[in-house]
């Protein structure tokens, strides 16, 4: 996925995976809505909420993808984090199933996307300390070992959240860049060189956005 547009700004996919009940679409809510366990808003069968950012004068536009609930049957395939610059992989503090599970999600997205992806682990539910089974040490530890960072999160009570978006972010930013000078280096041998450029009208996604999840229509 190309990221870096010819105005500079930043476009980027993040998708959050993990069992469920973990706290994926509330982890989401509260980072782009600020809001925690919204009826209405949960079961909206948005695939993605936009959230836009800026870093050191930098616009960042992130794409950040929910599941509908398939993770529970089982069912969540490489379409979903196809072209995901970054990935949360999210458990459950009080659930050791759950951490498990991130491990398998580990492994599947390095067999299918290699390195090219910026991984978090995010043990959610902090406000539950007294009920925890994952001992922080151990998923810390865990992250290390394969290369992602680890935050401690509640989306209850709004905690680690904007810190670790910010994170992936900046990260994202920094392989964007990597990736950008080896391109331009491997072509600038043949005297053309040529960033790969997506163009994004902002306008019409927003109009797209609205009308699609239409409901709230004002009134007078
Ligand atoms: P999912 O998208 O991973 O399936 P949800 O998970 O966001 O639907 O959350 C599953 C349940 O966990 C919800 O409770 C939600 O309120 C709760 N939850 C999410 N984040 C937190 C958190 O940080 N702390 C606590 N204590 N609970 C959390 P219900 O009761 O609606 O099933
Ligand atoms: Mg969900």
């Amino acid at each position: 996925m190309a990221n870096l547009t010819n105005s500079g700004n930043y476009n980027f996919k993040v998708v959050l995976l993990g069992e469920g009940c973990v706290g994926k679409t509330s982890v989401i809510l509260r980072y782009v809505e600020d809001k925690f366990n919204d009826k209405h808003l949960t079961t909206l069968q948005a695939s993605f909420l936009k959230k836009k950012l800026n870093i050191a004068g930098k616009r960042v536009n992130l794409s950040i993808w929910d599941t509908a609930g398939q993770e529970r049957f089982h069912a969540l395939g490489p379409i979903y984090y196809r072209m995901s610059n970054g990935a949360i992989l999210v458990y459950d503090i009080t659930d050791q199933d759950s951490f498990q599970k991130v491990k398998n999600w580990v492994k599947e997205l390095k067999k299918m996307l290699g390195s090219d992806i910026c991984l978090i682990i995010c043990g959610n539910k902090i406000d539950l300390e007294k009920q925890r089974t994952v001992p922080i040490e151990v998923a810390e530890e865990y992250a290390q070992s394969v290369g992602a960072k680890h935050f401690s999160t509640s989306a209850k009570l709004n905690r680690g959240i904007e810190e670790m978006f910010l994170d992936l972010s900046q990260r994202m930013m920094e392989r964007a860049n990597e990736q950008d000078i080896q391109k331009a280096g491997s072509l600038g041998r043949s005297g053309s060189v040529r960033r790969n450029v997506v163009v994004v009208d902002d306008e019409e996604v927003e109009q797209t956005k609205s009308g699609c999840c239409g409901g709230s229509t004002a009134v007078s």
